[in-house]
């Protein structure tokens, strides 16, 4: 495991965050052209951590044209076994600086410690040791084809894996040849500019990857840059339409990861304790904000009394508070502006006549919190069963045969995942054939590999991120 590289720091205490980051960029640390800077803060004690660059069109501007100079100049030059090095060296890097890295996502973004230290960082180092494999045989990749570069990658990312999914952009942009814009989120940017830290000390020629924080201004600056020549973006649905909007006519390649509203489908012969806890682990994981999230589970009516029965025994046992003790299951909201997205949500729930059980665990008085929380006796067509909660709520409903489960799962705007448990291998074979979904687990929920491609159906996006497939949305294959 990453953690157990790592001898460094036992607590908070010992992690060194600067108390103010410029941005990154062509290898160097600068002060933004504005000399604004913004603060984040903990979500779970509501202190500042930082102060952070707010990066303006004109910083944006710098930074792509850093990228483009390394582009030209080092990284579409050198050979893949050479990047690899370099990639290589990420990698060992993440898992040399594990702890910190843990403790750090933590306490910015407000996940339980044995998450990060479990998850987060063990996957974005994994993310770096695949495509640094790939990055000298990407011919093979694509069959002997001739396989060139796209140029500038601009990547916006969101707040809910924020090294992780710096890792899932960055990792293949760099073995592809292509140079990076990275735009983390705006409540969750430090280990983003840790990332950085560890790409100056691997001695990656300046300018490869560029870090611009900043909110929305910046990362549509970076969009819509004119040199930029792919964007990949991951967040909500609204700013992926508005990134396509901006886009359209011109001969950027885009690639979208937006929200779902996963089915996790549950039929009478599943093996109910283990269904339990993947039902758990699919919504409460992160405080269910992961675009996979099982937030819709769809119960055969003759378990759906004992599911929720067990559901609610098991959900009582959860430990929610400070997130960088390790014996916490449920974490802090990531930013009050979630917590009162989520808040609205389940009051429509309620207002919308559905019966609502939270756990009934105390709520720490500071920070952002909100109790694990389910929905029985909802319509299909109310916003709970439709919407995106992005929190810990998760909506059960019921079917009477593998048909109508399936026609439910289906019947959403989203695409991105789904869940079956069964004791039949042929039943979730059937169900995974006919589900418009990216990905699809059997009896097990939210595991992640790069080899892996994950991405969605619908409008929960286009283009795929990982394995063989992710390397196309880095590449011209002529
Ligand atoms: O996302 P935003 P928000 C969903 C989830 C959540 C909702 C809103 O349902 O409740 O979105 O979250 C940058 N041009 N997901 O408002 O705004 C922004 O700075 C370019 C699902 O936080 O989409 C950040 O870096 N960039 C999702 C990133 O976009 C812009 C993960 C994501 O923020 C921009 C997050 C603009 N005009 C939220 N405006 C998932 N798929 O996992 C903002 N940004």
């Amino acid at each position: 495991r990453a953690w157990d590289y790592a001898p460094a720091p036992e607590s908070a205490d010992h992690v060194k965050i600067a108390p103010r980051y410029g941005l990154f960029i062509g290898g160097k640390w600068k002060a933004p052209q504005s000399g604004k800077y913004f603060a984040t803060i903990s979500p779970s004690t509501e202190q500042k951590l930082a102060e952070v660059a707010d990066a303006n069109g004109r910083d944006v501007d710098d930074a792509v044209r850093a990228a483009r100079t390394a582009y030209d100049k080092y990284w579409s030059k050198m050979g893949g076994a050479e990047r690899a090095k370099y990639i290589f060296r990420i990698a060992r890097a993440i898992q040399e600086k594990a702890r910190e890295l843990a403790i750090v996502e933590s306490m910015d973004g407000g996940k339980p410690i044995k998450e990060s230290r479990d998850v987060d960082i063990p996957l974005a180092a994994a993310h770096f040791f695949y495509h640094a494999g790939w990055a000298d045989k990407l011919a093979y990749a694509f069959q002997g084809r001739r396989v060139r570069p796209l140029g500038v990658a601009g990547q916006i990312i969101p707040w809910n894996f924020p090294l992780l999914m710096a890792a899932w952009k960055i990792a293949p942009a760099l073995a592809c040849g292509n140079t990076v814009v990275l735009k983390p989120a705006e409540t969750t940017p430090l280990t983003a500019l840790l990332l950085a830290k560890i790409i100056e000390e691997a001695e990656l020629p300046p300018g490869v990857v560029n870090v611009v924080t900043g909110a929305g201004e910046t990362g549509a600056a970076l969009a819509s840059h004119a040199d930029v020549n792919k964007v990949a973006f991951t967040g909500s649905t609204d700013v992926g339409r508005k990134i396509q909007r901006a886009l359209a006519g011109t001969s950027k390649r885009l690639t979208l990861e937006l929200g779902g509203k996963a089915a996790n489908i549950v039929f009478a012969d599943a093996p109910i304790d283990q269904t339990i806890e993947g039902i758990v682990n699919g919504i409460y994981f992160n405080q269910g904000h992961v675009c996979c999230a099982g937030s819709r589970l769809l119960v055969e009516e003759s378990v759906h009394d004992l599911i929720v029965k067990k559901l609610r025994d098991r959900i009582s046992t959860l430990r929610l508070g400070d997130p960088l003790d390790k014996n916490t299951d449920v974490g802090a909201i990531n930013s009050k502006m979630q917590l009162e997205r989520i808040k609205e949500l389940v009051d429509a729930g309620s207002k919308e006549g559905a019966e609502r059980y939270s756990s009934a665990c105390a709520l720490p008085s500071k920070g952002y919190w909100f109790p694990p929380t389910f929905f029985t006796g909802a319509s299909q067509s109310s916003r709970i069963a439709r919407e995106e909660i992005f929190g810990p709520v998760l909506t059960v409903l019921t079917f009477r045969t593998p048909e109508e489960a399936l026609e439910k799962a289906n019947n959403s705007m989203y695409g991105l995942s789904a869940g079956i448990w069964t004791d039949k291998g042929a039943k979730i074979f059937w169900m995974a054939q006919r589900l418009k979904a990216g990905v699809v687990w059997g009896n097990t929920y939210n595991k992640f590999d790069p080899s892996s491609p994950f991405g969605g159906y619908k409008e929960s996006g286009f283009g795929r991120e990982g394995g063989r497939q992710g390397l196309s949305a880095y590449v011209e294959v002529g």
